[in-house]
């Protein structure tokens, strides 16, 4: 849906989101702190992000997540910041997370959310300067009060997403989010310390000329992916691939394009994660007027049965999905 309430380019992120709570007047708040905690983490991990060239933070840390990826070092920080901002902010009672195998207890049981999140992703980009992202999906807990999380509070479905979003650690950062209310975006005034509204109302351009995949996989993909590819380059379409599927999902946001993370035959059910890559991304996308698909179905329609579970993600605008899945 249309947001209710236009806000002026140039509001503040904390104005921006009394403002949307005071559209519910039964909302207690706690969801809007929440936001405010992932965006105060989100700060600190961008001043870490701008530091790590020089306090020598990047390289590998020596230790690999579940998947069996070697971590990079700010993969790790900002993992730690993320968690500590949720523990102490209190509204989490349960958060899964890219890098750690377990579900983990914030200590908090009477935090009515869940939360899932990639704290940094695209780390094959840290080390040379390229753009990263954090991605994050909050639910509201189906498990009761007082008690402690449970699976499936994680596991409730795409379509139950309380709000969802990502942060752009690029050549200016931005917190793009929804509550469901469509998609705003807050650019990071640095020397203010503030996210203000920048980009209202974000939409995704029904059709567009970019499309943005791995193209030394193109030999793993199934036929209708390759078929389309083909005539992606027949048209003349421009290829743009960054590896960092924030980034590439953004521009392709803002200029039109299609992203695809086809299946492989290193990674025959998709590389990316359901729960803290594809839903929260189909989730932004579906409010900006976009598309996310895994080929079969809508991605937010995928029935998730475990924690990190990986998935083909197909995402942009809604013409350029439409053509592939006809292919
Ligand atoms: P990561 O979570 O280990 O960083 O992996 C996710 C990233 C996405 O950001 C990106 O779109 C994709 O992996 C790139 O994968 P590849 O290098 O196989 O093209
Ligand atoms: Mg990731």
């Amino acid at each position: 849906g249309q947001p209710n309430l236009a806000l002026p380019v140039g509001t503040t992120l904390d104005r921006f989101i009394l403002r949307e709570q005071s559209a519910f007047p039964f909302a207690t708040g706690e969801l809007s702190q929440l936001l405010r905690d992932i965006a105060l983490a989100s700060k600190i991990i961008n001043l870490e992000i701008n530091r790590a060239g020089l306090i020598d933070v990047t390289g590998a840390a020596g230790t690999d997540n579940i998947q069996g990826e070697s971590q990079q070092k700010l993969d790790v920080i900002a993992n730690i910041r993320f968690i500590r901002a949720l523990k102490n902010g209190g509204e989490v009672c349960a958060i899964i997370s890219e890098e750690d195998d377990e579900m983990i207890l914030t200590g908090n049981p009477n935090g009515k959310y869940v939360v899932a999140i990639d704290p940094l992703d695209g780390s094959s980009n840290i080390d040379v300067n390229v753009s990263i992202g954090t991605i994050f999906s909050i639910y509201r807990r189906v498990s009761p009060i007082g008690s402690e999380a449970t699976m499936a509070d994680f596991l409730q479905g795409g379509r139950k997403q309380a709000a969802a979003g990502y942060v752009l650690y690029g050549s200016s950062t931005i917190l793009v989010f929804t509550t469901g209310q469509g998609v705003n975006g807050f650019t990071l005034d640095q020397s203010l310390g503030e996210y203000i509204l920048s980009h209202t109302n974000m939409r995704q351009p029904h059709t567009g000329s970019i499309f943005s995949c791995n193209d030394g996989n193109v030999a793993d993909y199934p036929d209708y992916v390759q078929t389309y590819l083909t005539s992606c380059r027949q048209h003349r379409m421009t290829g743009r691939y960054i590896g960092s599927l924030v980034a590439d999902f953004h521009r392709n946001l803002i200029k039109g394009g299609i992203y695809l993370y086809p299946p492989t035959r290193q990674s025959p059910g998709g590389k990316l994660r359901l729960l803290y890559e594809c839903f929260p991304m189909a989730f932004i996308a579906e409010q900006a007027g976009g598309r996310a698909t895994d080929g079969r179905q809508l991605t937010l329609d995928v029935d998730p049965t475990e924690l990190h579970q990986r998935s083909v993600l197909f995402v942009g605008s809604p013409d350029l999905i439409d053509k592939l899945l006809i292919s």
